[in-house]
């Protein structure tokens, strides 16, 4: 009981001077985590259950997201185009076989002001509906083909379980891309090159390595052909979170929309179709991999803003030079394309400024008082080890520009440290187990049955959730002949990710 007071006590001194965390990463995450997209200014909470505000901190975050993948899909000759939100039951039922198990997570509006609609109208929790009759009106002969479309925009899916910024919210941002072809090999080359812009969006921007690999016929989206993925993981709660998809649709949606063109050789021929998505999620991962107890951790290559300059103005010191000198440094690092700003604020003292852009996860701050000026230096301090330098004015860009690179480098570095001490590499069912309670990124020799995974679940119900199949990941380790799979004891196919999952 006296623990909770201080414990409460504590919370409420946070809240007057807004700075610190209440809650460390490794003693609660959940809360930590909360805590954290609201102190750094990434989210705000809203009066509906799982919709979030996504402040500016976020936006400019999937604004770099969307340009890089906007860019790479484009030099694909893949279109933007834009469908309607909404989408008539009629429409929506077309697909009736997948539907069904997502049913309840739909959306409906039924009245306009006070009179009923005449039909329901649902929000999109996804396009293929909206988008696949006109696929059919458009695609007449293989001239028409391919037919490559991306939509960026917002779904809607009322989930039920419990909801979390960024990672389960019931209105999320995507892409959506949706393609045809002609043949299926055509098909096959674009999920992978997709999955390989997926990989980069993590590895590159986010810093966060990812498993490329495949899912299992249980975990695929049972509507496609088959589906594959980059899985990133979680070491505080062990827990792997599927972080993109991108799956080949077969003609399975062909048959049901009538997708047909006429081939070469003038006979009717249905498409292959593919369709892929990232979402807001991607952000979300960013912050539970990087973020530590003084809030945010924000990868250059993302961060909203790269450097921030403070003034540490002593009580006899210059002022205006010191002012100066932030704004002169601002100027340079700008011009040379850096996203920096100066603290000028003379409200909040160098200390306070200090837990606050640490909190935001601003990669490297740059410190200016009387005897850096009188030195002709800066001092830059990095967010991510808090390691200080003092720094020459005269090479303050080609050094800022290497430190910036080498916080890059040192979060993916230090994350796929991480993640790799997870990774347990299992042979028997105890093994399995035994992993599983240690929170382990499970590699296992599988015979890839789908009985077999429904009766992992099965035997691993319970209130932390069942395990499943991630991926089988395509770079495979050999598979020594006569292994056998941990959980049937028949002959092993191929090593597969397992785990608890998001
Ligand atoms: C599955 C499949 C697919 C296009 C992607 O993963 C990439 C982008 N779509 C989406 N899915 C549903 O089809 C779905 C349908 C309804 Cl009606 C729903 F309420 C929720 C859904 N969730 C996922």
């Amino acid at each position: 009981m006296a623990s909770r007071n201080a414990n409460a006590r504590k919370k409420e001194v946070k809240k007057e001077t807004g700075l610190g965390l209440t809650y460390k990463k490794d003693e609660n995450f959940g809360e930590w985590y909360s805590e954290v997209v609201v102190s750094g200014e990434m989210i705000e909470y809203y009066d509906i259950s799982g919709c979030y505000i996504l402040r500016p901190w976020t936006m400019t975050i999937w604004e770099t997201l969307q340009a890089f993948f906007d860019a790479e899909i484009k030099k694909m000759n893949i279109k933007n185009a834009y469908f309607p939100l909404f989408v008539t039951e009629n429409v929506l039922q077309k697909e009736k076989d997948h539907i069904e198990g997502f049913a309840p997570e739909v959306a409906w509006v039924t009245k306009s002001g006070q009179s009923d609609l005449e039909v329901p109208i649902a929000i999109r929790p996804t396009s293929e509906t909206v988008m696949y009759p006109y696929f059919s009106k458009w695609i007449r002969g293989h001239r028409d083909l391919p037919l490559r479309l991306n939509q960026w925009c917002n779904v809607v899916r009322w989930e039920f379980s419990h909801p979390t910024p960024f990672i389960r919210s019931r209105e999320f941002l995507w892409q959506e891309g949706h393609t045809a072809f002609a043949t299926k090999v055509e098909a096959d080359q674009e999920v992978l090159e997709i999955l390989e812009l997926y990989r980069r969006i993590y590895e590159e921007f986010l810093a966060i390595p990812v498993v490329k690999g495949r899912k299992s016929e249980l975990e695929k989206f049972a509507g496609g052909l088959y589906t594959t993925s980059v899985e990133a993981f979680i070491p505080n709660t062990g827990r792997g979170i599927q972080g993109a998809t991108s799956h080949c649709l077969g003609q399975n949606f062909a048959k049901m929309f009538q997708i047909n063109f006429e081939n070469e050789k003038g006979e009717r021929a249905m498409v292959w179709q593919n369709s892929w998505a990232y979402t807001t999620r991607t952000i979300g991962v960013m912050v539970m991999v990087h973020g530590d107890d003084k809030g945010l951790v924000l990868p250059p290559r993302v961060a909203s803003l790269q450097i921030i300059v403070v003034p540490v103005p002593y009580k006899d010191a210059n002022t205006d030079a010191i002012f100066e000198a932030c704004r002169s440094t601002v100027q340079k690092l700008s011009d040379a394309g850096f996203r920096t700003e100066a603290d000028l604020r003379d409200n909040y003292s160098p200390g306070w400024k200090y837990s606050h852009w640490e909190m935001k996860g601003v990669p490297l701050r740059i410190e200016i008082g009387p005897k850096d000026l009188a030195n002709n230096q800066v001092r830059v301090v990095r967010r991510d080890n808090g390691v200080k330098k003092d720094i020459p004015v005269s090479s303050l860009v080609e050094q800022v520009k290497e430190i910036l690179s080498s916080i890059q480098e040192t979060l993916f570095n230090a994350a796929k440290e991480k993640r790799d001490a997870c990774i347990k590499v299992i042979n028997t069912w105890d093994e399995f187990i035994a992993a599983l309670n240690d929170k382990k990124l499970i590699l296992a020799p599988w015979c890839d049955e789908e009985e077999v995974e429904k009766d992992v679940k099965a035997r691993t119900k319970g209130e932390l959730g069942a395990a499943k199949t991630l991926c089988t990941p395509f770079d495979q380790p050999r598979l020594p002949e006569g292994t056998l799979c941990f959980a049937s004891g028949k002959p092993a196919k191929k090593w597969t990710y397992w785990g608890r999952s998001y």
